[in-house]
């Protein structure tokens, strides 16, 4: 056979491919897209196909166009509602990799959904979703970078514009600054990992739950915050230090600023790893909250999930090297916490549609046979009085009181 096979695991190499019209850069990432081996075959496929072409400068098959800020993808959209297919709908953010790109694969190839992939990076997301395969008329790619409250209003009209009545939001993007040694912002002065992850999403979902709830004749309406073990002080990762604390929110309340208030939720010293946790414990308390607050009345169902340690994917872009190189070895041999993006998809999308998981507030996790069950979260992440609380500073940071 002259199969060769190539292991295009992490570091994904990046690097700058090309300068498009409207003067968007356009990085492309050629890291593994789903899992850590991809076979390059004579006869070779769309994946290693398109992944050659993004490495080699060379046209995919169709031209890519950026569309400019926030844009949709498809541009003959029309401005009322689309009857033409009978696909549910769902939004992903961040599916131009890891754990959204591969749920939005499945989600795609299921023939049942249609995927809006909120990306902050068109051309990657494009470029991703023809990578994988995901069939033509299955996915439309819309801007949306949560790092700016602009761009997520932007979305939501642009959304909106599609006509498309959605059935599903999946907020799952992050970054995760664990080497930071000074805190970076979003366009909106919020320290970077708690504005993109847990803020930018904020507004998304709360904006959003108009466009879910006026679904007409359709009970399978979710709103899903992926959560994270590691914002879980009663499990072992989650005592890995530092550990995540809000505390009683007083940088929160403060706007995270570094100015009039430290960047940490919990007033401390700016530590890009605890962010990152803190940012987990706040959505899954924002899922709970909204539970609280909506399922009752819009029959929608909240939920927040831990897909297992996926430890080959970009969120650990900007650990070190040697963390990068031993990670996933040590997740699968020692903790066997391990699982593929391929796998950690499919858990993501049962989450979505699987009319069994279609229970309100609950915090999902899979055991190693991979069966989900309702996972018990640490107490700060089930504290229904900060939960509140962390709702109303945040609805008066992204402006919605
Ligand atoms: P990736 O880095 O592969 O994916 C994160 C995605 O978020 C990327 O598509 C990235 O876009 C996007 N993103 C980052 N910042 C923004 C922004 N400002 N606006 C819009 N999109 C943005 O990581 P994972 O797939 O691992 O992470 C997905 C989710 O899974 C996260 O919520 C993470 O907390 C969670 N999780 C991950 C675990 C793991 O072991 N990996 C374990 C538990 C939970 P771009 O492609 O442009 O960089
Ligand atoms: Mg952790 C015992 C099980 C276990 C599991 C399931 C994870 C998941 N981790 C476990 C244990 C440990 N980790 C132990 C014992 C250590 C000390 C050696 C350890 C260390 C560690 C580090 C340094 N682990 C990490 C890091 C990270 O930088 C990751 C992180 O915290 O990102 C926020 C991480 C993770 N461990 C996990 C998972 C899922 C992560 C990624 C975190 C996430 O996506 O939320």
């Amino acid at each position: 056979s002259t199969c060769a096979v190539a292991a295009l695991s992490s570091p994904p190499t990046s690097f700058t491919s090309e300068r498009v019209t409207s003067g968007i850069t356009a990085s492309v990432q050629p890291s593994a897209f789903l899992g850590t081996k991809i076979s390059v075959c004579k006869g070779a496929s769309v994946l290693s196909r398109a992944v050659s072409a993004s490495i080699s400068r060379q046209p995919l098959v169709a031209p890519i166009r950026a569309q400019g800020v926030a844009a949709p993808a498809d541009t003959k959209a029309p401005t009322t509602t689309k009857k033409t297919d009978t696909k549910s709908t769902v939004i992903i953010t961040g599916a131009s990799s890891g754990l959204g790109l591969a749920t939005a694969k499945v989600l795609a190839d299921s023939g049942e959904w249609h995927v809006i992939m909120a990306c902050r990076d068109f051309l990657k997301a494009e470029r991703a979703a023809r990578a994988v395969g995901m069939p033509k008329d299955s996915y439309t790619v819309i801007h949306c970078d949560l790092s700016s409250l602009n761009s997520v209003k932007q979305f939501v009209d642009n959304v909106r514009q599609s006509g498309r009545p959605l059935d599903v939001l999946v907020c799952n993007a992050a970054v995760y600054l664990p080497t930071a040694k000074e805190p970076r912002y979003t366009a909106d002065g919020f320290e970077l990992s708690v504005g993109t992850n847990h803020l930018g999403h904020f507004l998304l979902a709360n904006m959003l739950m108009e466009d879910i709830q006026h679904k007409e004749n359709d009970t399978n309406r979710r709103v899903i915050i992926v959560g994270s073990i590691t914002g879980n002080t009663n499990t072992i990762a989650g005592n890995v230090p530092p550990k995540a604390n809000l505390g009683d929110l007083r940088g929160l309340a403060g706007g995270l600023d570094g100015v009039r208030s430290s960047v940490m939720i919990d007033g401390g010293e700016f530590d890009g790893a605890k962010a990152y946790k803190d940012s987990k414990v706040c959505n899954m308390l924002t899922m709970q909250e909204m539970h609280r607050r909506f399922h009752e009345k819009t029959g929608v169902t909240f939920a927040s999930l831990y897909p297992g340690c996926i430890a080959t994917t970009g969120l650990f872009r900007e650990h070190y090297q040697l963390f990068r190189t031993l990670f996933p070895p040590f997740q699968k041999y020692i903790t066997k916490g391990y699982v593929s993006e391929e796998e950690a998809g499919k858990r993501l999308a049962q989450v979505v549609s699987d009319p069994t998981l279609n229970k309100s507030g609950v915090y999902w996790s899979w055991n190693n046979q991979s069966n989900s069950f309702e996972n018990e979260l640490s107490q700060e992440a089930s504290d229904a009085e900060k939960a509140k609380k962390l709702w109303e500073i945040s609805e008066k940071l992204v402006n919605l009181s």
